[in-house]
C-alpha cells in the first residue's frame, strides 16, 4: 500500500490508522478478530482484504492472515457477495436485496464478523465501515448493520485542466500528471481511491466542465484508461466531461448540431471507442451554452436535442449524460433580469423531454456557490426529469484553502430544504434520490477539492469537506455533527479533550464565514476573477462588464437602502418556488434574516427581529464574524501537544491569515456601505483598521485571470492582505 510516511503532513487524511491507545480496546479488537476469509477473489475483493489487513495492523499491531475459504475459523471476518455462501447460510437474501448494488451488512454470528454485499463494492465499503468503527474506538463484538447509499452515482467533479492548473483549485497542481501518463504511475492514484471509496464516492469526472476536446482523443483515452483500471478497484467508474464543439474540433465535421446525422454518428462511434478501452466508463457531463462553451443553442436547437443525442450515443452501453443547468447566457441588460431565474426559466419547458438516461445537474443555489443561497427554484419544480445536485467541495467562494471552513451544514441546509413538491417532507435530498421522481439512476456530485499539495487540499481542515461530501452522498441524513466528531477522531484523536471543542469549532466555522463575508442573504459580493476578499465597491458601468458578474448588481446599495427584491413585486423570482416556500420567501415577515437581502430591498432603518436597524444588524453580525474568528483561533491554541506539531502549526497559521482576511472583509463592506448611507459604525463596535481607498486599492487580479471562465487558468495561492498589491 503506497502510503507516504513522513511526518504528519496530513497525506494520510482520515485514513490515518494511528494504533488504538486503549489497550483494552486493542485487546479487544484482537479478540474478536483474528483473520480474514473470502468466498469469490476480485479486484475490489483484494482492495477490501489489503485494507483491512493494513488498517488491523496499524489500529491493533497485529497481522491478518487472509485465505480464500468457506469454511471460517471463529475470530474471521468473512467477506462474502452474490451467491457466495456465507449469504445463503445466513439465510440474509431478502435483507440484503433491499440494500441495492453498493449496500451491505455487517453482522456478528457465531464468534465470525460477516461482511456481506449483493456485489464486491457492498463488501468494500462495509469494510471500510469497520475500520471507521475501529479508527472511532466503537465497540466491533456485537454488530448487525445495514446501510445502502440514498444516490446511485456520488461524483467528484474535477475542474483540472491539460496544463494541469485546476479551475478555483487552492491545492496546487491536477494530480493527474498527463504529461507522464500512461507510462507512469502516481501512487497518490491509488490512495485517491482509497480515500474516495472509503467514503463511498463511486466516481469522478476527470477533466473542467469548461472542456478541451483532446481528453477525449485516442492518445488521452490511452491515459484515461490507466486511471479507470486503478479506480475500478475501489469501485470507482471514471467519466469525462466533453466539449460540445468536439465533432468539429476533432472529427473536423463541419457542424456539431445535434440533429444533424454526421454529428450523431460521430458521437455514436466515439462513444463505442470509449467503451473498447474503458468498457465500464460512465458517461458525459456536459456544460452547454454557458459562459462561453458551446452547445446545441449555438445551431438553434434546445438543451434537450443536446443532451439527448449524446444519451443515445451513452444508452448500449449504460453510460448516463450529466447535463448542468448552470447557465445564464440571455441578455442581462434588461432591467427586470435577475440571474437567478434563468436556469428555471431555460430548463422547464423542457421537463420530460429529456432522455432516460440524462441527469440535469443543477448548482444547490441559483447564483453560483455563494456562501449562503436558498435552494435553486428547479428543486421540486421538474417533477419529470431526473435532476442532481452539485454542491462545491473546492471552496471558491468560501476562502480557498486559507480559511477553515466546514461545508456540511451549509450542504444540509439545501438537501434538508422542503420545496413542498409533493407535499411536506419534499426535502431537495428526498427529490433527487429517486424518492418522489421516478427516476432509473439518482446522482449527486461535489466540485473537487483535490490537488497535489502533500495535504491533498490545501487545508487540513479542507479534507473534512471532502470526506463529508462523500458521508452526505451516502447518506443525506448524516448530521454535520457526526461527520465532524468521525473525521476528527479518524484524522486527530479520539481524545476528547480535543475532538469536542474543535468539532464545535467546525460546526460554527461555516456560520462564522458567513457572518464576516455576505450575511443576511448578501451575496456575490467579492472581487471579480479571483472570488476571494470583498468587491463591495464594483459598480455597474457602461460598457463594462455584464451587469450579473458585478456586485452593485446584487446588493443595490442606494442611500436609502439594500438588498435585492425578488419578491412579487420586484422580479418576482419567488414565483418560481412551491407554495408555501414561495410565500415564505416572499413576505417579509416569514423570510428569515438569513436570507433577507437575497429577497427584499430594505430601508436601512428598517426594524430587524433583533430590534436593532438593518445598518446596525450588519455592522453587529459583521463583527461576530470576527469574534468568532479569534475564538477559533483560542480554541486551536489550546490543542498545542494534543496533535502533532506539523499539523498544529500549519492550521495556527491559516487560522492567522483567516483572521487577517475577515478584517479586510469587514472593513471594506461596511466602510463602503457607510459611504453610501452616510451612517456611522455603531460606536460601541471595534473601529475599522483599514482606509477605504486603501482596501478598494486591494482589488486584484490575483494569480487568476479575470477573463470569462474557461480559459485554462493557472490559479496560485493568495494572500490579499500582503504587501504586494498592484493598483488598479
Ligand atoms: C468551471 C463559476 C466559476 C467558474 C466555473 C463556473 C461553472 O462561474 O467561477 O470558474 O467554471 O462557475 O460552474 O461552470
Amino acid at each position: 500500500m503506497p502510503l507516504v510516511m513522513s511526518a504528519n503532513d496530513g497525506y494520510r487524511l482520515w485514513l490515518d490508522y494511528a494504533k488504538v491507545t486503549d489497550e483494552a480496546l486493542r485487546g479487544s479488537y484482537a479478540k474478536q478478530i483474528s483473520s480474514i476469509a473470502y468466498q469469490s477473489e476480485t479486484p475490489v475483493i483484494r482492495s477490501a482484504v489489503k485494507e483491512l489487513q493494513l488498517a488491523f495492523s496499524m489500529l491493533v499491531g497485529e497481522e491478518l492472515a487472509a485465505t480464500r475459504t468457506n469454511n471460517e475459523r471463529a475470530g474471521a471476518v468473512a467477506l462474502a457477495f452474490g451467491r457466495d455462501r456465507a449469504i445463503s447460510h445466513l439465510r440474509v437474501n431478502r435483507e440484503l436485496a433491499d440494500l441495492g448494488a453498493d449496500g451491505y451488512m455487517i453482522r456478528t454470528a457465531a464468534d465470525k464478523t460477516y461482511i456481506l454485499g449483493n456485489t464486491d463494492k457492498g463488501v468494500l465499503y462495509g469494510v471500510f465501515h469497520l475500520i471507521r468503527l475501529m479508527q472511532t474506538n466503537s465497540a466491533i463484538a456485537s454488530l448487525d448493520v445495514k446501510e445502502r447509499p440514498a444516490f446511485n452515482v456520488r461524483i467528484l467533479n474535477h475542474w483540472d485542466n491539460l496544463n494541469r492548473s485546476v479551475e478555483r483549485g487552492y491545492a496546487g497542481a491536477s494530480i493527474w500528471e498527463w504529461e507522464n501518463l500512461p507510462n507512469e504511475v502516481s501512487s497518490r492514484y491509488e490512495d485517491y481511491a482509497r480515500a474516495n471509496a472509503s467514503t463511498g464516492v463511486n466516481a469522478t469526472v476527470l477533466n473542467n466542465v469548461n472542456a478541451n476536446a483532446v481528453f477525449i482523443t485516442p492518445e488521452y483515452l490511452q491515459k484515461v484508461k490507466v486511471l479507470a483500471d486503478i479506480f475500478r478497484a475501489y469501485g470507482i467508474r471514471v467519466y469525462l466531461s466533453i466539449n460540445f464543439s468536439s465533432p468539429r474540433i476533432l472529427g473536423g465535421l463541419e457542424t456539431s448540431d445535434p440533429l444533424d446525422p454526421a454529428v450523431q454518428k460521430w458521437w455514436k462511434d466515439k462513444v463505442a471507442e470509449i467503451y473498447k478501452i474503458i468498457p465500464d466508463f460512465g458517461g458525459f457531463l456536459v456544460k452547454a451554452n454557458s459562459e462561453g462553451q458551446p452547445g446545441p443553442q449555438d445551431y438553434g436547437r434546445s438543451h434537450a436535442d443536446g443532451a439527448n443525442m449524446l444519451a443515445a450515443a451513452l444508452k448500449p452501453h449504460n453510460g448516463i449524460v450529466m447535463w448542468r443547468a448552470f447557465v445564464y447566457t440571455v441578455d442581462a441588460s434588461d432591467p427586470g433580469y435577475d440571474r437567478a431565474k434563468q436556469a428555471y426559466l431555460e430548463f422547464m419547458p423542457f421537463d420530460g423531454m429529456f432522455a432516460e438516461n440524462v441527469i440535469v445537474q443543477v448548482k444547490n443555489g441559483p447564483i453560483d456557490f455563494q456562501p449562503r443561497e436558498p435552494i435553486t427554484s428547479l428543486f421540486g419544480a421538474m417533477k419529470k426529469t431526473p435532476l442532481m445536485v452539485e454542491f462545491q467541495i473546492t471552496q471558491e467562494y468560501l476562502g480557498h484553502s486559507i480559511q477553515l471552513v466546514y461545508l456540511a451544514p451549509m450542504w444540509k441546509e439545501t438537501l434538508d430544504r422542503d420545496t413542498y413538491c409533493n407535499g411536506r417532507g419534499s426535502t431537495v435530498a428526498r427529490v433527487t434520490d429517486g424518492t418522489i421522481i421516478p427516476q432509473s439512476v439518482s446522482a449527486i456530485a461535489g466540485v473537487s477539492n483535490v490537488g497535489a499539495d502533500a495535504n491533498w487540499n490545501g487545508h487540513i481542515f479542507a479534507q473534512a469537506n471532502w470526506y463529508a461530501f462523500g458521508r452526505l452522498a451516502w447518506n443525506p441524513e448524516l448530521a454535520s455533527e457526526q461527520i465532524a466528531d468521525e473525521w476528527l477522531r479518524m484524522t486527530f484523536t479520539n481524545d476528547q479533550k480535543f475532538v469536542k471543542p474543535v468539532k464545535q469549532l467546525m460546526l460554527d466555522s461555516y456560520e462564522a464565514s458567513v457572518k464576516y463575508m455576505q450575511p443576511l442573504g448578501l451575496h456575490h459580493i467579492f472581487a471579480e476573477g479571483h472570488h476571494y476578499g470583498p468587491g463591495v465597491w464594483e459598480r455597474l458601468r457602461p460598457g463594462g462588464m455584464r451587469p450579473d458578474w458585478v456586485p452593485e448588481y446584487y446588493h443595490r446599495a442606494t442611500q436609502q437602502g439594500l438588498g435585492f427584491d425578488r419578491t412579487a413585486k420586484g422580479t418576482d423570482y419567488v414565483s418560481q418556488y412551491h407554495s408555501p416556500l414561495r410565500e415564505f420567501y416572499n413576505d417579509l415577515s416569514a423570510c428569515p434574516d438569513n436570507m433577507l437581502l437575497f429577497f427584499h430591498h430594505l430601508p436601512w432603518d428598517y426594524k430587524m427581529r433583533s430590534g436593532r436597524t438593518l445598518w446596525n444588524e450588519i455592522c453587529y453580525v459583521y463583527t461576530e464574524g470576527l469574534d468568532d474568528v479569534r475564538r477559533f483561533q483560542k480554541i486551536w491554541d489550546m490543542q498545542e501537544g494534543i496533535v502533532d506539531a506539523e499539523r498544529f502549526k500549519a492550521v495556527q497559521y491559516k487560522l492567522r491569515e483567516q483572521l487577517r482576511d475577515a478584517i479586510w472583509w469587514r472593513d471594506g463592506v461596511l466602510l463602503y456601505f457607510s459611504s453610501i448611507n452616510g451612517l456611522p459604525i455603531p460606536y460601541e463596535l471595534e473601529r475599522p483598521m483599514n482606509k477605504l481607498e486603501d482596501l478598494m486599492r486591494y482589488r486584484l487580479k490575483m494569480g487568476i485571470s479575470s477573463s470569462p471562465p474557461g480559459a485554462e487558468q493557472q490559479t496560485q495561492q493568495i494572500s490579499p492582505m500582503n504587501p504586494g498589491p498592484q493598483p488598479r
